[in-house]
This record gives structure tokens, sequence and C-alpha cells, in this order.
């Protein structure tokens, strides 16, 4: 059988969750339409009786402008390093911008095959695809326009992909799909209905911490006690919202996606705390589970 690494990496709100989560076949990282909704590694494992990929989600690359940035840039950096094949995603929709040419050509540089898929297919004229592709042909690499969204061409990038894969034993256990906690999905839940409710900064300097996460008597729900820790006095009266209508508003989606993912129900309380600049302390980082 086949199986190895795929680091998948791409500019920010490129849609490379999106597409780990469609190949793999299952939610292992949350989605927002906003740049730098993913903050760490996350592995998204997929097995079959031939195959075993393990797929790396990464921190989009954007530019860093504080601490927990640079992190997550390192961590994209680092996550490319000694894997079988890098998975490039580009927004094609987009049309492709400079960034993204001086990018891709630098990961075609290295000795690690470099496979480009062209996403968003689903939402762009033809024509602007064909000029791309001929654009790209240039840089030797193999591309594959995709569609996440609509689940177009997807297993044609898996041949491409296990092209490059060597033969090999299976690397993780057969039903594991991700490598993450249901702990750490949790708070992802609540980070992503976050992203999704709220603009500008809010979003991005919220830390979800999870205080209580176990099975309340019986066995049937699930208590949950989080955290939202934000950046300022302000963005807590945002969160909160009159009467407290927004966070209820948040935490009742969040709930009903907790509940979808454990299959059971849950009891969940959230409390809205304030650290000031939280995303350039290294210390109130570490706590948070950004580590460097
Ligand atoms: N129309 C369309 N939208 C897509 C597709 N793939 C992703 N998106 C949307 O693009 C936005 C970004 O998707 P993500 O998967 O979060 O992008 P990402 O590259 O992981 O972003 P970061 O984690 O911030 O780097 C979301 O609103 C997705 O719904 C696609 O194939 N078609
Ligand atoms: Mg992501």
């Amino acid at each position: 059988m086949k199986s190895g690494f795929v680091a998948v990496i791409g500019r920010a709100n490129a849609g490379k969750s999106t597409l780990v989560n469609v190949l793999v076949g299952e939610k292992v990282a949350i989605v927002s339409p906003k740049p730098q909704t993913t903050r760490d590694r996350i592995l998204g494992i997929l097995t079959t009786e031939d195959y075993q990929i393990a797929f790396i989600d990464t921190p989009g690359i954007y530019k860093a402008d504080n601490l927990l940035n640079s992190v997550m840039q390192k961590t994209t950096a680092d996550s490319s390093a000694d894997v079988d094949a890098v998975l490039f995603v580009m927004d094609a929709h987009e049309g492709v911008s400079d960034t993204d040419l001086n990018l891709l050509k630098k990961y075609a540089e290295q000795k690690t095959s470099t496979i480009l898929a062209l996403t968003k297919t689903d939402i762009m004229p033809e024509s602007l695809l064909i000029s791309e592709l001929k654009q790209l042909g240039e840089l030797g690499v193999e591309i594959v326009p995709v569609s996440a969204r609509k689940g177009k061409n997807i297993k044609e990038l898996l041949k491409v992909i296990l092209n490059k894969l060597p033969e090999g034993e299976k690397l993780f256990e057969q039903d594991i799909v991700s490598d993450r906690s249901e702990k750490f999905m949790i708070s992802e839940i609540m980070r992503e209905k976050i992203l999704l409710k709220f603009d500008k900064e809010i979003p991005h300097g919220i830390a979800i911490i999870v205080n209580k996460f176990g099975l309340m008597e019986g066995g049937r729900t699930y208590e949950i006690n989080l955290d939202i820790v934000c950046e300022k006095a302000n963005h807590k009266a945002i969160l909160i919202g009159k009467g407290g209508k927004a966070i209820k508003e948040v935490s009742s989606f969040a709930r009903a996606d907790m509940e979808k993912f454990l299959g059971r129900k849950v009891f969940l309380t959230t409390y809205v705390k304030v650290k000031e600049d939280w995303r350039n302390s290294a210390q109130l980082m570490k706590e948070y589970g950004y580590e460097q």
C-alpha cells in the first residue's frame, strides 16, 4: 500500500481547510470566510484499503503583525519540511497574484514534489481558469483545478497525490481521522462560530479556554464550560451584546455543532474575559495552547 504525509500550504483564506475536510471526508478543521482561521497544524487522515494519506492543514500564509501570527507562520514553514508532497492551494477565482506566484515558485524549486490545486472553480468563469492554467503551466508543477465546495475533481486530485507517495505501511490506526483531541475540536467549534458572527479584529483576538469538558452524571450529557478570551473591553461588550443576545446566539450555534460532533447532548456555559494584547504575550499564548 501507499502512505505518506502531504502538507497543505497556501495563502490565508485560499480554501485549504475546506479542501482537507473534503479529501478526508470529515470535518477535521474549521472554516470561515475570514483569513487566519486556522491557527494550528491539524492532521486529517484518509485511510482506504490501498493507501493512507495524512494531510497536514496549516495556517495560511499572511504577513505577521503580532507574535501569534509569527508563531503561526513558523508552524506553516515547519510543516512543509519532511513531507512526501506539498499540496499548494490557490484561490483561482481571485486571479493569480504576484504573492501566489512567488510563493508557488519557492515550493516548486524545492526537492519535495509540489502539486497545485486551483480551487473555488465553481465561482469563476472558465475563460479565467484557462488563462491561469496557461500561465501557471510554465512552472512545471502538476495542476488540478477543483471545487471543494462542489466536490469537483477531488478523485482526480487524489490520484495525482497518490502518484507522489511512496510504498509504505499505515502510519496511523484505521479509524483515526485527526490527531486532535475532542477538547481541541470543542474550542475550535466555538471559535468558528465567533469567526462567522463577528467582524474585523474581534474574531482574530479571540482565544478559547476549555475549563470543563466531561460527562455529567448518568453519562448522557456533556458539561462544557468555556472562557472566551478577547483583547479589549469594548470587544467584550460587543461579544456579549444587548442583554446577552449575541453571546446566546453564537453559543447556541456552537452547542448544536458540539452535539453533532460528540453525538450527545451538551450543556454549555460560556464566560467572556478580557486579556489585553494576549497575542503579543508569549506566556499567555502558551497558556492558551499556542506554543512556539
Ligand atoms: N465557492 C467556493 N468557496 C470555497 C471553496 N473552498 C473554500 N471556500 C470558501 O473560502 C473561504 C475560506 O475557506 P477556508 O477553507 O477556511 O480557507 P483556508 O485556506 O483554510 O483559510 P485560513 O485557515 O485562514 O488560511 C470559506 O468561506 C469557504 O467556504 C470552493 O471550492 N468554492
Ligand atoms: Mg484553514
